[in-house]
Order: C-alpha cells, then structure tokens, then sequence
C-alpha cells in the first residue's frame, strides 16, 4: 500500500505455509534500491509481525522490496548457501506533498479596509507541478475550526505568488496561512502570518466622549442611508416587476424582438429559464442572450476581441466541430511572444445562419471570466474563414482523459477536478446562464488538471422549439427529467447534469446507465433508478451525486452548496473514509456478466484492463480459474504497478473467486 500524501510504503505479507516447525518466525526486509536514509518501523531485520512502514522514499519510484521469513536456524542455513525464500513487492509511490510556501507577506498596494492583497514565495520543495493555493483565514478571536478558505490558482513562472482575500470586516486582525496543492494533495501549511485591515478603531486619538459622539453620529447616518436604499430598493423591484409583467404577457415573446438594452436594463434568461430584467451596474454580472441582438455581428463586436488573421498560425486538427474544424495553433501576443490556443474554424460555404450560430458561442463565451471556465482570447470575422480562438488546454476533454489514465488519480484528485467543475459552475449560474450540456465530453482539462467548463455552441437557442444538439437529440444520459419531460432547463438541471458529470469522473469515463437504450434509461430515472456508486466511491461522494438527482428540482443543492460540500471533504478526509457499497442489482450493471466470461482475455477486456492482455498470457493465465488465486503481491510481476489497476483487478478477482465457488456448489 503507498499513502500518497508522503511517499510512504506500507508492506504487508502472509506467514509461509510451512514454518518448519519453529515458532520463532521473523521477517527481513532488503530492498536494494532503497536511499541510505530510508526508515523502516518497527525495523528492517528481525521484524515480528506481518508488516513495515517504509518511509523517507523518493516521489514517482518503484522500488523492489524483498521480503524473508527467518528463524533461529537460517543463519546456519545460510551459511551453508541455501538460497533463502522470500517475496518480492513492487510499490511506486506517489509524490509527496508541497512543502510550506516561503515569505508571505501583505500586499499593501492591492489592500484595502475589506481587502487584504498577499503575497508569498513558491515552496521550497514543490514536489510536483502546483495548480493551486489554499488560503486558510481567521480573525484572531476565532478558533482555527472556524477557519474561512480562499483559493488561488498558481501563476505559472512567478516565484512570488499573490492573492486578495475580500469581505473582510475593517480594522480587524486576520490570521493567515498558506498551502500549495498539486496533484498529490494539499502541502503543509505556511506559519500563520498575522495581517490587519485599513480603518476601524486603529489607535483612536480621540476621548472616549468623542468617540461615543462619533459613534452615534455614524449610527444615525447608517440608519438614514440603510432607509434610503431600502426605499430605492423598493422602488425598483416595483419597477423591474413592471416591465418583467409587460414582457412576460406580451403574446410574442421573441428575444429578437427584445431591444437588447433598454434604459440601462438588460434582457437575460433567469436562474429558472424564464425571462427577467435586470439592472445593468457596471461590469455585467449577467449573461446576455447574444440572439437578443438583431445583428449577431454587434453581439460578437461587443463581447469578444478582434484578432487580426495574420497573428495565428494553425498547427493541427484536434477536433470536428459542427462548423468545421477545431485546430491547435500559435497565436502572436503583443509582446511578441507566441501562445498556443485552440482555433475552432467555420468551414467555406456556410450559410448566414451557421455564421450566425457559430459566432454566438464567442458571444457567450467573452462574457464570461473565470479561472473554470474556458477563456476567449478573441475572434477572426473580418477575414475568412472565421475563427473563435481559445486558451488551448493540454489535457483535452475530460471524458477523453479519465479513459486514457483509468484507476490513476487519488480521490482528493478526483474530488478536486469535481471542485474545479462545480466553481465554474457556480460563476455560469450566478450570471444566470443555464449550461444544458453539462457532461465530461464538454469539460476541458489543462496540463495542471484545472477543468474548465466549455462548449456554448450548440444551439443557445434551443430553448424555443426543440432542443437539438449536435448529435440530433437532447442528451438524455445527462439530462434532469422536468429537462425531458417539459424542456424545464434550469440551474437546477444543470445540477442534475452535474451529478452525472461526478459519477463519470468516479468511473473514469464510464457511460452512464451503460448500453441502455436512451428509453429505458427514461423508463428507470422516472421509477425512481439512481447509478449505483462507481467502484471504490467513496459514500458521501454517491450521496452527493443522490442529492444532484432528487426528483423534485428544489431539492437539489446549488452549485455553491456543492462547492462547499466537497471543500468540507477535502479538509476532512476521514469522511470519505466509507466507500459505498453497490447492490446486489446494482452490481450487475456496474461489473460484466461473468458467465459470458470464457477466457483471461475477455475477462480483462470486460473490466478495461485489456493493456495486461500479453502479461497475462505470457504468464500462462488463460483460463479464469488460472487468475481466481492470485493475490495483489502477484500483479507487480504480470506488469499492474499502478495501485489503482491493482484494486480494480483484485475486487474483480474476488467476484470471479465467488462466482466459480458458487457453481461449484452448485454442481455438487
Ligand atoms: O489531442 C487532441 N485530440 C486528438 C487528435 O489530435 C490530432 C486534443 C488535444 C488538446 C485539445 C483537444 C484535443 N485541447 C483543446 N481542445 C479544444 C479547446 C481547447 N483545448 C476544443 C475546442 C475548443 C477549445 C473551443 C471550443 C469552443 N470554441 C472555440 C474553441
């Protein structure tokens, strides 16, 4: 076993079966590629029982771990040259975590009296490639359990780093401390650094008259101003509620007629589909429906930056797109410098319409600006082709890449892609925007394992008439039932659709509900069938997932709540502990039919191992009963080094073990 979080390597053995007739039975370790510095405990030699912790390994290294089993003769046997019998263990461990984050510091410039700007160095030791910052905070008179967090994403080739903490109250001692996250988990926290924010009662030179005076003075201002926004308040929402009921009864509710803005108001989707009004304050906080434009073009214009033709060069075909192509490229920056983006391309010929739909996903997508979801850099409409350009992300689409790396991440892994999904989530929402298309496939994955949230193309407009995506028909794997039933889109759908996204990255890219037929899948949802957990799920996970797929919409939680939920889990580890158990129904959909399992084969092929195909073979594993007792100290030699391969191979194993004692049983 290797715990992922420090590299270190539990080995755990059987006694032989034949002890030779002593009781005085001990165990050696040898391990040859060991740094002089590793620690065995208890100890290497001599050891009692049937287990040793072996730390202080290095990150990423398989090491060959030879166990022998001595008594009291062995020495003499030794000395004779009889060669000793002993196991061989294979482990790799995983990296260790990031040390502590060096020099944090305030950043007065980026500090206000709610706002606190740091700063810090990267860690010493960073132990893999950072993707993020955990900033834990506090007042000084609150407990370290009443801790706030704050997330920063790693700005790459900075070795100092920064962030500013908002909502803070004014005047107050906050107590701040720092931890790097990679992929092996959150690293040790920095020493709290004690940081203080602008106004409040800061050396008040003034008699405590004075002050009570003053303090009075701002109370009676504070409830003049509070009456004052109140009553505009109201006048506003009465206003708002106005307008909403003249455009909500008028007989032709076509965005298209809708001026797009209209006495600095602006028409958007609300948070439950329907159509509400808003007040435009400053930078949007609201998605606008780019079809509320009369002319796509001004939409475009508006939200996304012209990119001169001349500044991309096109590299490769990644994609198809339902407009053309989708190619990585090298787009020149102002600075002279080149970044690679993706380049989705509108193939010669298309109609005015396709134009039309094509560029209303840069419209979408340049409103919006958040580290989960995918980011526009700009658009090519002034030239042909047209192109939207995008940040290029390494790791492609998530669906993709959990089925090319099955059983490779750790949980706190697999949560944090979750995490990253359900922030980029919670901004879309929160812009009042209603995803529909909520699945790994539209997910993308950078070279740190960040997720982003992409694909606003298909049809924006699929709201009016039937929704239709690029396949031809609503995804129903991934769509909430009010969605199906009476195209009910919602934030709240989005939500279902979310929970289907979890059970994906917990199955590494299984489908969802399988080879059913997209009826039966409807048939089950609506009698209440819920996917059963993924192999080793953990129980709050599957119930999170559960929470996602209420049937009554206002039961589900909110991506916020979601956001939460998984924070909590990562602070507390011990919560995932509990893996949840698949039923005995549920099982058979979940794990392949093991009579129609004839061959080693077949069987590795039905569980997605099918890589070890030729390991087995070569070993002479043919046949199911060959593999029904091999135990997971046997894998390491047929090539499974990955832990995650490991366990997947193992919980099959025991199924295959029950099934072939069963029908022995049954045969006699
Ligand atoms: O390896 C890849 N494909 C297999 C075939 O290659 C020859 C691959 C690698 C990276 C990406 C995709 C596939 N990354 C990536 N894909 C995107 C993207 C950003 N990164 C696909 C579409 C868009 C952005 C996009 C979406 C909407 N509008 C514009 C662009």
């Amino acid at each position: 076993m290797v715990d992922n979080k420090s590299s270190v390597v539990t080995l755990t053995w059987q006694p032989p079966d034949n002890n030779g007739g002593r009781n005085d039975i001990a165990y050696w370790i040898d391990c040859p590629l060991c740094p002089p510095d590793t620690e065995f405990s208890p100890r290497q030699h001599d050891i009692p029982g049937l287990e040793v912790n072996v730390s202080r390994l290095e990150s990423h290294t398989t090491y060959e771990f030879l166990v022998y089993a001595v008594n009291g003769v062995s020495e003499q046997s030794m000395a004779t040259g009889v060669k000793q019998e002993h196991i061989v263990i294979n482990a790799t461990t995983f990296s260790s975590v990031p040390s502590a984050v060096r020099e944090v510091s305030i950043d007065e410039e980026s500090s206000s009296k709610t706002t606190l700007g740091l700063m810090w160095k990267v860690p010493m030791f960073p132990n893999g490639v950072i993707t993020t910052y955990q900033i834990r905070y506090r007042t000084t008179v609150e407990t370290v359990a009443d801790s706030k967090y704050h997330y920063q994403n790693h700005q790459a080739h900075s070795e100092v780093q920064r962030t500013q903490v908002t909502g803070l109250q004014q005047g107050t001692d906050y107590v701040f401390s720092i931890a790097a996250t990679t992929k092996a988990g959150v690293g040790e926290y920095s020493t709290p650094f004690v940081a203080r924010t602008e106004g409040g009662p800061k050396n008040a030179p003034y008699g405590p008259a004075i002050i009570a005076g003053a303090v009075a003075a701002v109370f009676v201002i504070m409830v003049l101003v509070a009456v004052v926004i109140f009553l505009l308040i109201c006048w506003r929402r009465r206003k708002a509620n106005q307008l909403y009921l003249k455009i909500a009864s008028c007989p032709n509710n076509g965005k298209k007629e809708m001026p797009p803005t209209a006495n600095g108001m602006i028409y958007s989707n609300g948070p439950n589909g329907e159509a509400v009004i808003l007040p435009h304050i400053g930078k949007a906080r609201t998605y606008i429906d780019p079809f509320t434009y009369e002319d796509p073009v001004q939409a475009v214009r508006e939200f996304a930056t012209e990119i001169d033709a001349s500044c991309i060069r096109i590299l490769d075909v990644i994609g198809g797109g339902e407009f053309g192509d989708v190619c990585s490229g090298l787009m020149l920056m102002p600075d002279k410098s080149t970044r690679k983006v993706a380049v989705k391309t509108l193939k010669t010929g298309a109609s005015d319409k396709d134009r039309a739909d094509f560029l209303s996903e840069a419209s979408i997508m340049g409103q919006f600006d958040d580290p989960n979801v995918i980011e526009l850099l700009g658009v090519v409409t002034r030239t042909r082709p047209a192109m939207i350009v995008t940040e290029y992300m390494e790791n492609r689409s998530l669906d993709t890449f959990l089925k090319e790396n099955d059983g490779k991440f750790s949980v706190p892994q697999l949560i944090s892609m979750m995490r990253g999904i359900a922030s980029g989530m919670r901004y879309l929402s929160e812009m009042n925007f209603v995803h529909r298309d909520l699945a790994a496939r539209n997910i993308l994955v950078s070279s740190t394992l960040v997720c982003k949230v992409a694909d606003f193309g298909l049809s924006r407009r699929k709201h009016e008439g039937a929704y239709e995506t690029k396949g031809g028909k609503i995804p129903i794997r991934w769509t909430a039932p009010e969605a199906i039933a009476f195209k009910k889109f919602t934030s709240a759908s989005d939500v279902w659709s979310y929970g289907i996204v979890m059970w994906e990255i917990m199955s590494y890219g299984e489908r969802p509900y399988w080879n059913w037929p997209n009826q039966d899948v409807i048939r089950a949802v609506e009698k209440g069938y819920r996917l059963p957990p993924p192999m080793d799920c953990p129980e709050a996970l599957h119930q999170l997932m559960l929470d996602c797929w209420q049937k009554d919409r206002n039961h589900r939680p909110t991506f916020s709540t979601i956001v939460s939920t998984l924070d909590r889990l990562t602070r507390n580890p011990h919560a995932l502990r509990p893996l949840a158990k698949a039923g005995v129904n549920q099982m058979n959909n979940s794990f392949t039919d093991l009579t129609q399992l004839h061959s080693v084969t077949e069987w590795l092929d039905s569980i997605k191992m099918g890589r070890y195909k030729d390991t087995f073979s070569q070993a002479g594993y043919v046949r199911l009963e060959d593999i029904a007792r091999l135990s997971q100290g046997d894998l390491p030699r047929l090539g499974v080094n990955l832990v995650g391969h490991q366990k997947k191979i193992m919980k099959s194993i025991h199924s295959i073990r029950s099934h072939l004692e069963q029908a022995e049983e049954t045969l006699v």
